[in-house]
């Protein structure tokens, strides 16, 4: 039972913060986690990385004049308590609800969010831009980016700290180590870290150098002596951030990212310091909350959970497209010993994780590191491997260059397995997939495949590993249909060849993926007002099939629907295509899709809704193609012929 009242109750910006002390903050940080916990387990979101800030937060604001100083968020998944403090404890309870908050910062909500995000990596870029505004613009202000140690396994954050380096600005770089990425972190840099806090770089050079010494000729007796005065040396010159220090940025830490009182006073100190400067500030992913404690990867994003428990309140018992992308491969794997696995640090988001376990030296964790990913997996290829390149769709925008240039130009039979394709739900405009049709189809060589349901995931796989070349499976996020799977021999499609799933005379519906189920439910609503309708499952949106032109050219009426942006998206190829090939013709084609706008979040149903996805609204939107008497059969016209 509470007997005082909240510290928060009083707490609407961060200048509210800044007259309590160090008892008071770690009392408030305390009401900041209850706060969280209860809204993340009703509303779901990116639990264990924002408990593992909290501290640090507030002794960000606590510390320097936001938003004059300004916090750049890398991801952004981890400001919920950065949100509470500034301005938005009364609508948090809104948080990742149509309509309200959004989990990720967001200029337009408020002026302490100072820059969009939601992919990584980006923020010592974004933070290095900003310093160089104030700077030409005359204007105060420290910069400050805040950036974990997954993220940090970025090529972009390599990339703006070889720059940063190199100029003399007041830049501060926050490194939130936790040791995690969603999954543990990888690589190289994730080892140095952990050397770092373990005090083993010393150590090692150390005994790296009594080895050295041992092998010069002549020292014999005298190894002792040179040893201990190498030490005297070494010790002068090791510091316990050395690659920082080479790259430029001034090195402070490693700091206990939960004490207060040393996180507050080291940041003071670090505010007076001139240039860029580093600090590993040590946290842990789930602080506080014991469930995501031991499983942060679990709570490092959730849907609506039980406090008491931890336990999920989702009663979904159907397979998602995840796993049955990760089963299968599974399945093929063990029939052809030249198929590996690539994740850019989503071994569970991508259901690769059974394949990790099977597979170990086929699978590869390379970071949040797209680009290498993907040339990586053309390197694969290019000596015989039959690389499977597991990346979410908005997150493959990343390698665009990489796909065209190292995978593309050289037709080398990579497949991209693009999940969350579509409306991802609540996290938003930086993370739907509404764009990979459109950025991968006009890329010679490309296959594009899009299942209507899981079983017809399992043949596209099967499919995409028998070609000499490169494709692309995109697939939704959530559970599949509940479909039967194969379970022996996967039949492969033949390509390009559609499906024909429904047969009627007045108009035709070009479905792709997931838009197929609501476009058969739509022919359904139609047929009620005597609209009969041909249903295609488009199957391959590159290349297209003919027979879906033919198919155009007899009905007259075509509606297409897809899950992507109208721009460059299936429709248009179907447009393409028509113009090309029946240049004469009058068919009528109105197409469904997402409009040119960025999304918003809200849940995956709320949105098709509102961007005219669902059954209903196809229905509607072709009534309105075949005119204002829908009840009347159409007109058709074959100018084809
Ligand atoms: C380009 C890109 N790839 C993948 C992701 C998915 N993702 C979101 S958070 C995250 C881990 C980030 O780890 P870290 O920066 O250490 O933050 P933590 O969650 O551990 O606090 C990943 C891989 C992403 N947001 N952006």
């Amino acid at each position: 039972m509470e007997l005082r009242e909240r510290l928060l109750e009083k707490v609407e910006e961060p200048k509210d913060i800044r007259g309590l002390d160090i008892r008071q903050l770690e009392l408030l940080a305390e009401e900041i986690r209850q706060e969280i916990i209860r809204t993340v387990a009703a509303n779901g979101g990116h639990l264990a990385s924002s408990l593992g800030v909290v501290e640090l937060t507030i002794a960000l604001h606590y510390v320097f004049e936001t938003p004059k100083d300004i916090l750049v968020w890398d991801v952004g998944h981890q400001t919920y308590a950065h949100k509470i403090l500034t301005g938005r404890r009364r609508s948090f309870s809104t948080l990742r609800k149509f309509g309200g908050i959004s989990g990720f910062p967001k200029r337009e909500e408020s002026p302490y969010d100072s820059f969009d995000v939601g992919h990584s990596g980006t923020s010592i870029s974004a933070a290095v831009g900003m310093a160089e505004a104030l700077s030409h613009q005359g204007l105060q202000g420290k910069v400050v980016a805040i950036i974990g140690d997954g993220s940090m396994t970025s090529g972009m954050a390599f990339e703006a700290l070889n720059h940063l380096g190199s100029l003399d600005r007041d830049l501060i770089v926050i490194l939130n180590d936790n040791e995690m990425s969603i999954s543990p972190n990888v690589g190289a840099l994730s080892s140095y870290l952990n050397r770092i806090l373990t005090g083993q770089l010393f150590t090692r050079f150390r005994e790296d150098m009594k080895t050295f010494i041992r092998t010069l000729p002549g020292v014999g007796g005298s190894v002792s002596r040179l040893v201990k005065k190498w030490e005297e040396y070494a010790k002068g010159m090791i510091t316990p951030g050395l690659l920082f220090e080479e790259l430029g940025l001034k090195y402070v830490g490693p700091l206990d990212g939960h004490r207060m009182r040393p996180l507050v006073e080291t940041l003071r100190n670090v505010k007076q310091l001139r240039g860029p400067i580093l600090v590993h500030v040590v946290t842990k992913k789930g602080k506080g909350y014991l469930p995501a404690e031991k499983e942060p990867t679990k709570f490092h994003g959730v849907g609506p959970f039980d406090p008491a428990t931890g336990r999920s309140l989702s009663q979904d018992t159907r397979p998602t497209y995840t796993s049955v992308f990760g089963s299968t491969l599974v399945k093929l794997a063990s029939e052809d010993p030249r198929i590996v696995a690539i994740t850019a640090a989503m071994p569970q988001g991508t259901g690769l994780e059974p394949f990790a376990r099977l597979y170990p030296e086929r699978f590869y964790d390379v970071g949040i590191a797209e680009q290498h990913a993907v040339t990586m997996a053309a390197g694969l290829a290019a000596k015989g491997m039959r690389p499977v390149v597991a990346i979410y769709s908005t997150f493959l925008q990343r390698a665009y260059d990489q796909v065209l240039h190292d995978v593309c130009l050289q037709n080398l039979p990579v497949v991209f397995a693009m999940d969350r394709a579509g409306l991802v739900g609540e996290d938003g405009p930086t993370h739907h997939g509404l764009f990979d049709l459109s950025y991968l189809r006009h890329i010679p060589n490309m296959v594009i495949m899009a299942p209507k349901d899981e079983a017809e995931l399992q043949r596209m796989l099967k499919t995409a590993l028998s070609l000499d070349g490169p494709s692309a499976i995109r697939y939704p996020r959530g559970a599949a249909l509940g479909v039967k799977l194969w379970e022996e021999e996967i039949p492969p499609l033949e390509i390009p060849r559609c499906e024909i799933l429904r047969e009627g005379e007045d108009l035709l519906v070009l479905a792709v993926g997931a838009c197929v189920g609501p476009s058969l439910e739509a022919a359904r609503l139609l047929e009620e007002c005597g609209i009969s309708s041909t249903v295609v499952n488009v199957r391959f949106v590159k290349p297209m099939d003919p027979e879906i032109i033919e198919l155009a050219a007899k009905i007259g009426n075509v509606l297409t629907v897809e899950e992507n942006v109208l721009a460059g998206g299936f429709g248009s190829a179907f447009l393409e295509r028509l113009s090309d090939e029946a240049p004469r013709s009058q068919v009528k084609v109105a197409r469904v899709g997402i409009p040119d706008t960025f999304v918003e979040h809200g849940t995956q149903n709320e949105l098709r809704i509102k961007y005219g996805l669902d059954a209903p609204s196809i229905a509607e939107r072709a009534r309105a193609l075949l005119g204002a008497q829908p009840l009347v059969s159409v007109q058709k016209t074959c100018l084809l012929r």
